[in-house]
């Protein structure tokens, strides 16, 4: 992302928390601020470009107000009304305003009555008890603003897997650039795809003469911030983006297949691993698979190689974490599992009729014009959701008829009319059932009592014959809100026997159900789907989130909706509307 557009983004989302933490009238500046700061990010051009040809206010979400403060940011380097409105607020605290228990009218009680203007402080305040002492910060509030600001730590202590994908990769490609790198990748639990990364790993392969070269090229390159180590065979830095460290290391080609192995992780995986390779009389370690006896090296060019020696098929690094995957290689019976090539639409995304920032039109090209899909589904929120713009039964019938339009348009039938539709506290839908009848896909989700025991509320929603998808199952956000208590086993079962799809969403902070939950899910035969839920154009590449969600829980093409066309997707939701689903798989 261009650089000023990060900036102007960041300070647009700053404004938009000051105005909430003063509420009143200024609530609706404040969603101005928040999409406008969301099209910034969104751009792929230089903000400025725009400015040049006066082009600004035809930025959907830029009005008058905003292309001003645009062109002074640009002209000036600051924005006044920014700079003065800064000192009205404690600005260091209202960065933990999305976070759960952290809310505006929270932060602002704890400012006026400890005078607390940091987060360090505030921190310290929660656990010395001098908070639990503000009246309305009972002991529930207080334990759970202390687990809310743990898993805040660490997630700025680790990076989110979207993060870490693309500045690993930047990395990477550093490397697969230079000449004398032979071989080049990502390793540790980047490899694996787990939803947070502790660090980057990266794997270099070379002819020994060029690795002091290789290192000497890579602690230059501009995108490092510090030097940490630096040896021979290895290197530990400090990147610039994220702050986050990266480790390389080098090594002979023919010590690639074990050194990937190794380097792959799980340790647990790596240690189950070389337990069985004792017993059948190897060792095993980075630099190969050795005969005991006669310390001959046996393999170690290719990890295909080192699994077969042992008499295993080769694990896809998503499955490497010690649950029980070399169980299932020993028997040859490593599933086969999907990829972004299955997927055949995407069931779950916003337009400018409730919070996305494109309107239905420029949606659908540009999604049938950058991605292989058949279909896609809008699933715009339904009127409870009064922040996010939600539409009531009306103005659904209203969007039904642009859809149409624009499917006349492209001369397919390629947008299906949905709606992400609230599930009340007591389970019931936000939404008339004469409207929700009329959708082709009805996706259901929890955006409200994320503290309580959601159980039955969930169950209620899979009942309702007209409800085919349950959304962000879970409700965690990553860094900011834990998953609310839900008996999950009783609500699969339930899922299964109703035909409900459960969504694995694939928000960067969301990727809900996670691969735990999906893997679960799969395992009672719940039908599951991979939606980005995108609110803006950059959001549809989240799709291969899902799909590492979805391969962590060892899904197959077949446990996946959205792999199938939409006339196999038509019996699924049909089964349910006439009750006439069996235990028959789906597939
Ligand atoms: P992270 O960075 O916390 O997200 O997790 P990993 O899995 O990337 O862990 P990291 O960076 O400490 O190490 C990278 C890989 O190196 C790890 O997945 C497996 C391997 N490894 C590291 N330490 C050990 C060890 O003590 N024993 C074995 N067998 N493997 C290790
Ligand atoms: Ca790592
Ligand atoms: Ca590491
Ligand atoms: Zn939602």
């Amino acid at each position: 992302m261009p650089l000023v557009n990060k900036e102007l983004g960041k300070i647009f989302s700053d404004m938009s928390h000051i105005y909430q933490y003063k509420n009143g009238k200024e609530k609706f500046r404040a969603i101005a601020y928040e999409k406008a700061a969301r099209v910034i990010n969104d751009l792929q051009d230089d903000i400025t470009t725009f400015t040049k040809k006066s082009q600004l206010e035809k930025i959907p979400g830029v009005g008058p107000s905003i292309a001003e403060k645009i062109n002074e940011y640009i002209k000036t380097g600051k924005i006044k009304k920014f700079e003065s409105l800064k000192k009205t607020v404690p600005i260091d605290i209202l960065e933990l305003m999305n976070i759960s228990g952290f809310g505006p009218q929270s932060l602002k009680r704890i400012h006026q009555m400890l005078k607390i203007n940091d987060r360090d402080e505030l921190t310290k305040a929660l656990q010395d008890g001098r908070i639990s002492k503000i009246r309305g910060f009972g002991k529930k509030k207080v334990d759970n603003m202390l687990r809310s600001m743990k898993l805040h730590k660490t997630v700025e202590e680790r990076m989110l897997l979207w993060n870490a994908m693309e500045a690993g990769n930047k990395v990477l490609d550093e490397f697969k650039k230079m000449t004398e790198v032979l071989q080049a990748e990502l390793a540790g639990s980047l490899r694996r795809k787990k939803e947070t990364i502790g660090d980057i790993d990266i794997l270099v392969a070379c002819d020994e003469k060029s690795r002091k070269k290789i290192i000497a090229k890579f602690v230059a390159l501009p995108l490092i911030k510090e030097v940490l180590a630096k040896g021979d065979t290895k290197a530990s830095v400090i990147i610039k983006e994220f702050n986050k460290q990266v480790d390389v290391r080098i090594i002979n080609p023919d010590e690639w297949g074990s050194a990937l192995l190794y380097f792959t992780g799980s340790k647990e995986h790596n240690v189950e691993l070389r337990t069985i390779a004792r017993d059948k009389g190897y060792k095993i370690s980075e630099y190969g698979l050795f005969d005991i006896k006669t310390g001959k090296r046996i393999a170690g060019n290719t990890e295909e190689g080192i699994y077969k020696e042992l008499e295993f098929a080769w694990i896809p690094p998503e499955m490497r974490e010690q649950k029980g995957e070399l169980d299932l290689a020993a028997k040859n019976k490593i599933p086969s599992l999907v990829t972004l090539a299955d997927i055949k639409g995407d069931m779950h995304l916003h337009s400018t009729w409730s919070d996305g920032t494109m309107d239905i039109e420029d949606l659908a090209q540009f999604v049938s014009s950058h991605y292989p899909y058949e279909y896609i589904v809008l699933t715009d929120h339904s009127k409870s959701e009064r922040v996010a713009g939600g539409m009531n039964e009306e103005q659904f019938i209203d969007q039904v008829k642009e859809i149409r339009r624009v499917n006349n348009k492209l001369k397919k039938d390629f947008i299906k009319t949905g709606v992400e539709v609230d599930i009340m506290a007591d389970g019931s839908l936000d939404l008339k059932d004469d409207l929700l009848e009329q959708l082709d896909w009805v996706c259901a989700s929890v955006h409200s009592g994320f503290t309580r025991d959601n159980t039955e509320r969930i169950i209620t929603a899979c009942e309702n014959k007209l409800v085919n998808c349950i959304g962000h199952p879970s409700g965690r956000l990553m860094g900011q809100r834990e998953a609310y208590p839900v008996n999950w086993q009783k609500v699969f079962k339930v899922a299964k026997q109703t035909n409900t799809a459960f969504e694995i969403n694939c928000q960067a902070e969301r990727m809900d159900l996670n691969d735990d939950l999906a893997r679960m899910a799969r395992e009672n035969g719940v039908m599951l789907t991979i939606s980005t839920d995108s609110h803006q154009q950059s959001q549809f590449a989240f799709m291969q989130m899902g799909i590492f969600i979805a391969r962590r829980a060892w899904c197959t093409k077949k446990d996946i909706l959205n792999t199938a066309s939409w006339n196999e997707i038509k019996k699924f939701i049909e089964r349910k509307r006439k009750k006439t689903f069996s235990n028959e798989p789906f597939f």
